[in-house]
């Protein structure tokens, strides 16, 4: 057999994609729950004061708050033997900035967790996926603020400590890259600025560029003190991190493409596994910094702090690569999850326009596996597509199937390559949300939840074609994928 006999085989979500009760039980507003919904050519907007009149999709998400009974034991069904979720920071403490946490907060995670067990499935539990309490991102303009690493530090503490018999498993902060781009200002910071208005944005001022390092050397300084905290509490914690995997290949065999291919993975993806796995600053850093006019404010004794929070693995997400290029000729566009390229005429693309890539999975696990030689984790990878119900009354999703069947076979030639792959959990095993563009039409599942993109549906859930394929591939470790 390939993979390890303990291969943790399972799906992700993250709470305010999946949950929804976004202000019962005493839970505060989170920064998506101020982000309205949208689509490809609508990007989503943000807004400070929370409109009734306006559909926000994580106020009700999937309502995983009151089916979470049903959804495990689906997901128990299909054999999962892990379960990637997010605690939401705003479920515990409400702004942020409480000194005791919200106790209905806290037990309906025991609930979560308990009902895991029943299912004999590990919880595998991310700690900050884009869900800064609002309360944070408005007083100290999100990471920016020095403050947030103790409030940060609170609550991990608080988790830790009170699920130190549930969960093993951790990861610190979601795509924690996606800082190195403007793009990650206020979903992944919490960052409002100026213009507060479109999620994405591209165009910033010197300051609010140092501004935007500065917080992601926040949250460094953050995870790193969460790690040596976890340890403490129980040293049998697996505390990881985690990155959006972004693969670029140079477009030409010009040198110049072929530098421009390794200065972007630089960048996009060892920056912050460097910091988090190898507890430094990388060497070209300095010049990033200096060529972009860059000054990031650091404290004393931050550097120390980096030193000791190193992560026990590595974990990115995986959906898709892209080309980059010097040539001014070559700018054919591609879409993608937060990372855009230039289009590959090698590949095709999923109905939203990211590329399929199933050969740069095993590329991405080498190269990191080389670089750094501590297990990794795929934590997130599927197809986002438009679902539709056949006439016998049922979802075939075959693209689905074919798509994950190609990725999971490129992994299982990257542990034949020596890569000490540790487990898979296929993003949006229910259908929720989609991060980029809000919407619901982009599925991910394994189980149809029904809801469309303007807030309409009961919720139900049913199995797709995928679910029972996926079931056979975890019986069989991987082994039957037809
Ligand atoms: C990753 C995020 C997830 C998830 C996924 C798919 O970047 O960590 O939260 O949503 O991408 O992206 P999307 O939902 O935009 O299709």
């Amino acid at each position: 057999m390939t993979l390890r006999k303990d291969f943790l085989w399972g799906g992700a979500t993250a709470a305010n994609q999946y949950e929804g009760g976004w202000n019962i039980d005493g839970k505060g507003a989170g920064v998506p729950d101020h982000i309205r919904g949208g689509t490809v050519t609508a990007p989503r907007l943000w807004d400070k004061e929370i409109d009734e009149n306006v559909y926000y999709p994580s106020h009700e998400a999937v309502d995983f708050y009151h089916r979470y009974e049903e959804d495990i034991d689906l997901m128990g069904e299909m054999g999962f033997k892990c379960f990637r979720m997010s605690i939401n920071w705003s479920r515990i403490y409400p702004t942020g900035m409480e000194e005791e946490p919200n106790r209905k907060g806290l037990d309906f995670y025991h609930k979560v967790f308990q009902r895991c067990k029943e299912n004999g499935i590990e919880p595998l539990v991310t700690l900050s996926h884009y869900e800064l309490p609002w309360g944070l991102s408005e007083k100290y303009n999100g990471w920016t603020g020095r403050e947030v690493i103790d409030h940060f530090v609170r609550y991990a503490t608080t988790c830790f400590e009170e699920y130190k018999n549930e969960v093993k498993y951790w990861l610190t902060f979601n795509e924690i890259n996606i800082g190195v781009q403007p793009f990650g200002r206020i979903m992944s910071l919490g960052m409002q600025g100026i213009d507060h208005k479109p999620m994405f944005i591209l165009n910033e001022t010197k300051e609010e560029k140092d501004d935007r390092f500065t917080a992601l050397h926040n949250q460094f300084v953050a995870s790193a003190k969460a790690v040596v905290i976890g340890h403490k509490i129980n040293p049998d914690f697996k505390i990881g991190n985690m990155i959006a995997g972004s693969l670029s290949y140079p477009y030409t065999c010009d040198p110049k493409d072929v530098k421009e291919a390794d200065d972007s993975f630089n960048m996009s993806n060892f920056f912050c596994g460097d910091v988090q796995v190898r507890g430094h600053y990388p060497y070209y850093a300095k010049r990033y910094f200096k060529d972009n006019n860059i000054d990031v404010r650091m404290e004393d004794g931050d550097l120390e702090i980096l030193k000791k929070g190193t992560v026990d693995f590595y974990s990115f997400s995986y959906y898709m690569s892209s080309c980059v290029s010097t040539h001014p000729e070559v700018n054919d566009k591609a879409s993608g999850n937060m990372f855009s390229g230039l289009k590959n005429p090698y590949l095709e693309a999923s109905d939203w326009g990211w590329q399929i890539d199933p050969e740069g999975l095993r590329t991405y696990l080498n190269r990191v596996y080389g670089r750094y030689e501590i297990p990794l984790m795929v934590v997130e990878n599927g197809l986002g597509a438009n679902d539709e119900r056949s006439e016998d009354g049922c979802f075939h999703d075959t693209y689905r199937i074919d798509y994950l069947r190609k990725h999971i076979e490129a992994m299982k030639e990257a542990v034949e390559d020596g890569v000490d792959l540790m487990g898979y959990t296929m993003w949006g095993c229910v259908d929720l949300v989609s991060a980029s563009t809000g919407e619901m039409k982009k599925r991910y599942g394994f189980i149809y939840v029904d809801r469309d993109n303007d807030g309409n549906g009961d919720f139900h859930r049913e199995r797709k074609d995928s679910f029972y394929w996926y079931k056979k591939v975890i019986e069989s470790n991987g082994e039957d994928l037809d």
